[in-house]
């Protein structure tokens, strides 16, 4: 059930102090390992964060969309590395399931990922298939008893801890584009997947991307997910409540960046001032105070027309283009402000400037979401 309003400001205070006190002081421990230690992972699955958004009947907490961003404003306050261990999950990972799932596919899989037993990941993304998505090459034949698995997927998040792969393959090679597309609910357990190793990014170390191939793997009917050749559009719909998901992390992730330069701008002195007394400085902060709140103002508002069943195909989009933009404006702001202290390690806003970079680039570019907003408004007529 969603929350009610002061429930969810209590769960978001909960999650606020255990971002504060839990997460944040291991941050640079993690991008040092590539890995978010195991008992940190416990922790998120007893605050529940692996089944936020999993209905309750299944063991989650059945959050709202509003519900949801507002978890994704505090948890983008530390690094979005501890973010990506369950937001497949929550996310792109779990919601064809959740939206287009039979009862029997719900009740074998939601438990388990809303306690985070079982990760999931999203597997749409291959080598000629990135922004057009509807390109996929990844065939899975019938073959009278099985459909016949065959293709490769590229940096799919959380690929090497998966046990539940959501994969749109080609089911129909005659027909081209998204038509001949089909989802599926893969298990790792069958045979003849194999994962890549983690690539090494620009940041975000301690989430992971890798390569999926399947060789032949023999997907069993039940596993299809929705309707033969509805795979594309399952991907379309699960990727427009991911893009609000990812709008407001980049909205958190600039609060923490703003928090940041204030305590700095307001301890560091130059020419015998604050950073703070100067107006050049304030300025810089203002800008980020308001696109950061003009961007929050957007999540919130296309997460409650979401909730109430409007369609925010389009709404999604701008959330995530402007909240992406901003935060990347907001991180190179925050360089600025902290000098030669934002280049350097120790004060993790170099870090957080490469975090965010991908936020630009993943659930669909900003030259996609711009491509998507202008195709709705044609629709549209406005
Ligand atoms: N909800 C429901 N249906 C949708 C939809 C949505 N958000 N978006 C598209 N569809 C449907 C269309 O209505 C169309 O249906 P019909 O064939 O019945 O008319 C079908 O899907 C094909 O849509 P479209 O013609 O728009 O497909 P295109 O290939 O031209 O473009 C874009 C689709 C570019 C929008 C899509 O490929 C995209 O989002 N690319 C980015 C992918 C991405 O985000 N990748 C990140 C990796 S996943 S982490």
């Amino acid at each position: 059930m969603p929350l009610d309003a002061a429930t969810r400001a209590e769960f978001a205070a909960q999650v606020r102090r255990f971002a504060e006190e839990r997460l944040r002081p291991i941050e640079a421990l993690v991008a040092e390992n590539d890995a978010v230690p195991e008992d940190v992972i416990a922790d998120m699955k007893a605050l529940g964060l692996y089944g936020l958004s999993i209905p309750e009947e299944f063991g989650g907490l059945g959050c709202s969309m509003e519900d949801e961003v507002t978890v994704g404003f505090e948890l983008g306050r530390v690094s979005p590395a501890f973010r990506s261990a369950f937001g497949t999950n929550v996310g792109i990972g779990s919601q064809g399931l959740v939206m287009f799932g039979t009862p029997e596919q719900k009740a074998k899989y939601l438990p388990g990922i809303a306690s985070g037993e079982i990760v999931t990941s999203f597997a749409l993304t291959e080598p000629e298939a990135g922004s057009d998505s509807a390109a996929v090459r990844t065939t899975a034949i019938w073959d009278g008893q099985a459909y016949v698995m065959k293709g490769s997927k590229r940096y799919i998040t959380n690929a090497n801890k998966a046990q539940l792969f959501t994969v749109m393959a080609r089911t129909d090679p005659e027909k081209k584009g998204g038509s001949g597309v089909s989802a599926f609910l893969v298990s790792r357990e069958l045979a003849g997947i194999s994962i890549g190793k983690p690539e090494k990014k620009m940041g975000q170390q301690g989430a992971h991307i890798c390569d999926v191939n399947f060789d032949n793997v023999r997907v069993p009917p039940e596993a299809l997910l929705g309707k033969e050749g509805e795979g594309f559009k399952v991907a379309m719909q699960v990727l427009d409540r991911g893009r609000l998901h990812i709008a407001s992390v980049c909205v958190g992730v600039a609060e923490r960046l703003i928090a940041d330069c204030v305590a700095y701008a307001g301890e560091r002195k130059q020419f015998g001032q604050t950073l703070a007394s100067f107006q050049m400085i304030q300025a810089q902060l203002a800008d980020c105070k308001t696109e950061a709140y003009a961007a929050k103002c957007m999540v919130i508002d296309a997460a409650r027309r979401r909730d109430a069943g409007e369609n925010v195909t389009m709404l999604a989009s701008c959330a995530k283009l402007f909240a992406s933009e901003m935060v990347g404006r907001v991180a190179d702001r925050a360089v600025q402000i902290f000098g030669g202290a934002g280049y350097v390690a120790d004060y993790g806003i170099e870090r957080l400037y490469r975090d965010v970079r991908i936020f630009r680039i993943y659930e669909g570019t900003s030259e996609i979401q711009r491509t998507i907003i202008a195709r709705e408004m044609m629709k549209a007529g406005s």
